[in-house]
């Protein structure tokens, strides 16, 4: 018999879901387990299918620790697991597992919360498509971007049945069995599509309260056909909202770099051969939403990213007072922030917003982030423009690729791991804090 993938470390406490090739094998071994463990244990299998099992092992009374989803490669070796968060609340637990409480100063506390003076910038984007009011929202835009690097948009022609639509395939995918979401799980941050849970869960010193399902969108064709078969509308509705999203962010980054001075053909050609990588997120309700986080505090790599959501939960970083603020949730807008490579693009004219998800005790919240940049191995580098004596070159050039190395080796989730600081030129004039 083959070695049993994974040994419970302290079967007292935790509680295992365990997928195995083999499915015999696996009962067998469960089963054994099961006398050996001197517990009143009660067992049962959830879903079958003639090459898994997803089995729930737990003491009686007592309150589910741990839960491990195991997926094995296709010689049934090489066990990849993970914890769900949405099988947590599933479990109907009512505290959350140790592995997912932050240290206090990094919970979501309203004394670290800012209720800004002025309403955060909403732009009516309608006012890009009339020559006379074109300059005004251009400004506006430079201003979202240099104060806070974040806006909401109205009027950004994504019709509600598609943004509706897009959140209506992204529910009925988490909702499916296990097994059906599994055929996607990946621990690789290279896979183009990956199902996982909290950011990096094998680097995560403390875990987030999100499942996830990424992947690339673009060129479309490309990738399509490896995007999730089930359900069975998930494509037609992702995509339908992936190709509008990115017909937006192609007008913002022209509108953006007119706010810098830039000419209106400003790597246009480069937009256009961009790559566009959406994250659908699944917040699942969390029993103690004080001591859990659904995001960590993080920047994106990207130019820009878009989120559309079905609930309020995203926080941003207001950089001079070190405070959050909670983005209230506005019917039809859609969410914009400035990531990390228009900062460099910018020269630092322009901040990568530091934000965060928060959690629900009642609600499930989704989003999906869809963060548009160059191409995979395409230099993002400050513009000439933008460096003159005055301005000296402050980042160092990087690729998406880049990104993906950095996140591959680093733990993001520890405060101050943040990829726009590994690009930064130090010199005498340094003020990084
Ligand atoms: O769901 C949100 O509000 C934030 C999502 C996000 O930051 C991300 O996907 O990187």
């Amino acid at each position: 018999m083959r070695p049993p993938a994974w040994e419970p470390r302290d079967p007292k406490r935790h509680i295992h879901l365990t997928f195995s090739s083999d499915l015999n094998f696996c009962l067998n071994y469960i089963r054994l387990k099961k006398a050996s463990w001197s517990l009143n244990s009660f067992f049962s299998v959830s879903y079958k299918n003639p090459t898994s099992a997803l089995a729930t092992c737990f003491r009686e009374g007592a309150e589910p620790k741990e839960i491990r989803i195991f997926k094995m490669d296709q010689g049934g070796e090489n066990p990849a697991s993970f914890t769900s968060a949405l099988s947590l609340t599933q479990m109907g637990v009512s505290r959350v597992p140790r592995r997912y409480i932050l240290p206090p100063l990094q919970r979501n506390s309203y004394l670290d919360q800012l209720l800004p003076a002025d309403p955060l910038p909403m732009l009516d984007l309608a006012a890009l498509r009339q020559p006379s009011q074109r300059s005004i929202i251009v400004r506006d835009l430079g201003r979202a971007c240099r104060d806070l690097g974040f806006f909401q948009v109205i009027n950004h022609g994504i019709s509600p049945l598609v943004t509706q639509s897009a959140l209506g395939a992204a529910s009925e995918f988490f909702d499916l069995p296990v097994q059906d979401k599994m055929v996607h799980f990946s621990d690789d941050i290279n896979a183009p599509v990956r199902y996982g849970t909290s950011v990096n869960h094998k680097n995560d010193q403390v875990h987030f309260w999100r499942d996830f399902l990424k992947h690339y969108a673009h060129p479309l064709s490309n990738w399509i056909n490896s995007w999730p078969s089930k359900p069975p509308e998930y494509r037609n509705k992702m995509s339908k909202y992936a190709r509008e999203v990115r017909e937006l962010s192609k007008e913002l980054m022209g509108a953006i770099f007119e706010s810098l001075g830039l000419e209106g053909d400003y790597l246009r050609d480069e937009m256009e051969e961009g790559s566009q990588v959406m994250a659908v997120n699944c917040y699942p309700p969390c029993p103690e939403p004080e001591l859990a986080l659904g995001m960590p505090p993080h920047s994106d790599y990207s130019c820009l990213t878009i989120l559309v959501q079905d609930r309020q939960g995203l926080q941003i970083k207001e950089e001079k007072s070190n405070k959050w603020i909670s983005v209230p949730a506005t019917q039809g807008a859609l969410l914009v922030h400035v990531g990390d490579h228009l900062e460099v693009l910018s020269n630092g004219r322009y901040k990568s917003v530091v934000h965060r998800a928060t959690v629900d005790p009642e609600s499930r919240r989704l989003s999906i982030a869809s963060f548009h940049t160059l191409s995979m191995q395409k230099k993002v580098r400050p513009a000439e423009e933008l460096v003159d004596k005055q301005h000296p070159i402050k980042y160092k050039e990087s690729s998406f690729a880049d990104f993906l190395q950095f996140l591959s080796a680093t733990d993001i989730t520890q405060l101050g791991r943040k990829y726009i600081d590994t690009l930064r030129v130090l010199d005498h004039h340094d003020d990084i804090n």
